[in-house]
C-alpha cells in the first residue's frame, strides 16, 4: 500500500513531505527496515531468552514454573506451551530492562516520531509481543481511550521482530477511522469528552474484544468498509499510528511461526497525562518540554539527559497579520506595527 515507504540508510532518518502527508491521510506510516538488521537480532535474542526463562521478568517469578530448568537455557519441552501463553504480551520493560529502554528510545523511531507528532517527545510505553502460533489477536481499538493525553498527540511505533503477515495474525488498519472521535466505554464513560464535548457520541463496550459482535467498534469500523489494510512487515519495518485510528490484529493461525513485535507508545511532551503515574514518569525522549518529565533508569541517550541551554536556537514565532501575510516577531517588526514609534 501507498503507506509504506523504504528507509534511507545512514544514522539519522529524515522523514519526507510525502510521508507526513501519508501519516495524515492514512492514519498510519510505515517505514521499511527502520531499525538495522543487527538491532532487531539482538531483540529476537532477548526474545528467546525470555521463552527459555534466561532472563529474570520483574512481577514474574520464575520459580511459579518450578526446578533448576529457570535459567538452564534447557526448558522442559512439556512446559514451553505453558510459557509461551504466558508471554503473549509483556507490558513496560523499559522501567526493568536497558535492552527495552534502548529501544523505546532508538534514535531512528524518534527521528520520525520527532517529524510526526514532534518536535518534543514523550515516551511513555513499551510493550512486547511475542504471539507464539495458536494464540490470540486483539479486537478493533483505539490506543487513544486507553493512553489519555491531552492534547490528544499519542503515536504507536509497532517494530517488527519476525517476518508478520496475514497468517501468523499481522497489524490491520482501518483507514479513514483515523478522524472518528475516541469511543469510551460504558465502564468509564468519563475517560473522553467528559462535559458532554461530542452531543451524540455513543457510549461502547467490548472495544479490544476479538469477537466482532461483541466488540461496540465495529459498528465504527464498518462505516470504512474496504478500507481496512493488512499490513504485513519485515524485521526492522515500523508501523507508525495515531491514538484514534481502529486497529487490530487476527489470531497467529500458523503451525510453526511466532510473530514478535516491540511497541512503544509516544506523545508530544507537550501533552498532559495522568496515564502511567503521570508525565512525571514518562522518559523526555527529545526537545524540551514545560511539564515534568523522567529520566531513562538505565541512562540510554536522549533528551532528558543531555545537557542543554533551554529552548536554545528556537526561532522566533511567526504571527499572522489581519491580511493573511505572516510575518516575525522580532523586536523591529514589532516596533513597525506600533504608531507611536515611527522612526523609520
Ligand atoms: O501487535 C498486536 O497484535 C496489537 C498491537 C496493538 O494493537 C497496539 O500496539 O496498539
Amino acid at each position: 500500500m501507498s503507506a509504506a515507504v523504504e528507509a534511507r540508510t545512514g544514522e539519522h532518518y529524515r522523514v519526507r513531505v510525502e510521508e507526513y502527508r501519508t501519516f495524515q491521510t492514512q492514519g498510519l506510516l510505515v517505514v521499511r527496515g527502520l531499525v538495522p538488521t543487527a538491532e532487531v537480532e539482538e531483540l529476537r535474542a532477548h526474545t528467546e531468552d525470555i521463552l527459555h526463562e534466561r532472563v529474570e521478568l520483574p512481577g514474574v517469578p520464575t520459580a511459579a514454573y518450578g526446578d533448576g530448568a529457570a535459567h538452564s537455557g534447557i526448558l522442559d519441552p512439556s512446559r514451553v506451551s505453558e510459557v509461551e501463553r504466558r508471554y503473549v504480551r509483556i507490558h513496560m520493560l523499559h522501567r526493568h530492562l536497558a535492552i527495552h529502554e534502548r529501544f523505546l528510545l532508538h534514535p531512528r523511531i524518534l527521528d520520525v516520531l520527532q517529524a510526526l507528532i514532534g518536535p518534543d517527545i514523550m515516551a511513555m510505553q513499551t510493550m512486547l509481543f511475542l504471539k507464539p502460533p495458536g494464540s490470540d489477536g486483539q479486537g478493533y481499538h483505539q490506543d487513544s481511550y486507553y493512553i489519555p493525553t491531552l492534547p490528544d498527540t499519542l503515536c504507536g511505533a509497532w517494530l517488527a521482530v519476525d517476518r508478520a503477515d496475514a497468517g501468523n495474525g499481522c497489524m490491520r488498519f482501518t483507514v479513514g477511522s483515523q478522524h472518528e472521535p475516541i469511543y469510551p466505554d460504558a465502564r468509564n464513560r468519563q475517560s473522553h469528552y467528559p462535559s458532554g464535548e461530542l452531543a451524540d457520541l455513543a457510549i461502547i463496550e467490548g472495544a479490544s474484544h476479538t469477537d466482532e459482535a461483541r466488540n461496540g467498534l465495529t459498528p465504527v469500523a464498518r462505516r470504512y468498509a474496504g478500507r481496512e489494510v493488512v499490513v504485513p512487515a519485515d524485521p526492522g519495518d515500523v508501523v507508525f499510528f495515531g491514538g484514534h485510528i481502529l486497529h487490530r490484529s487476527l489470531a497467529n493461525d500458523s503451525r510453526d511461526r511466532f510473530r514478535r513485535s516491540f511497541v512503544g507508545h509516544y506523545a508530544n511532551a507537550r501533552s498532559y497525562t495522568q496515564w502511567g503515574g503521570g508525565n512525571a514518569e514518562h522518559i523526555l525522549a527529545r526537545g524540551d518540554t514545560h511539564l515534568p518529565y523522567a529520566q531513562p533508569r538505565f541512562g540510554t541517550p536522549c533528551a532528558a539527559n543531555r545537557p542543554r541551554a533551554r529552548n536554545a536556537g528556537a526561532a522566533p514565532a511567526p504571527t499572522m497579520m489581519a491580511d493573511g501575510e505572516m510575518m516575525a516577531t522580532t523586536a523591529t517588526a514589532a516596533k513597525r506595527l506600533d504608531p507611536a514609534g515611527e522612526e523609520d
